[in-house]
């Protein structure tokens, strides 16, 4: 009982990218898009998804696939780029 409940505590607390990924990707098309990410609440502003797809859009689709979001999770979890969201949320 209780390593179950430490098992869900631990998933609900680092969920992995394929997780993570599939809650992002709202209609389910293998992809995330800047709307996508948006409404996720990672960034209120199309540049910070474009800055995300500068170092993750290796196949330069403009949107992100599973393996390029497993690679940007790696670099958040090292800490070499932010997750994106910006100081300017007011419009
Ligand atoms: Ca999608
Ligand atoms: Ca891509």
């Amino acid at each position: 009982m209780m390593l179950k409940q430490r098992a869900i505590q631990d998933y609900q607390e680092r969920p992995t990218p394929k997780v993570m990924f599939r809650v992002f990707d709202e209609d389910k098309n293998g992809n995330i898009d800047a709307c996508e990410w948006m409404e996720a609440g990672m960034t209120t502003n199309v540049r910070d998804f474009v800055r995300i797809l500068d170092e993750v859009d290796e196949n330069k689709d403009n949107v992100i696939s599973v393996h390029e979001f497993e690679a940007l999770h790696v670099r958040w979890k090292y800490g070499e780029i932010d997750a994106g969201t910006s100081s300017d949320e007011d419009d």
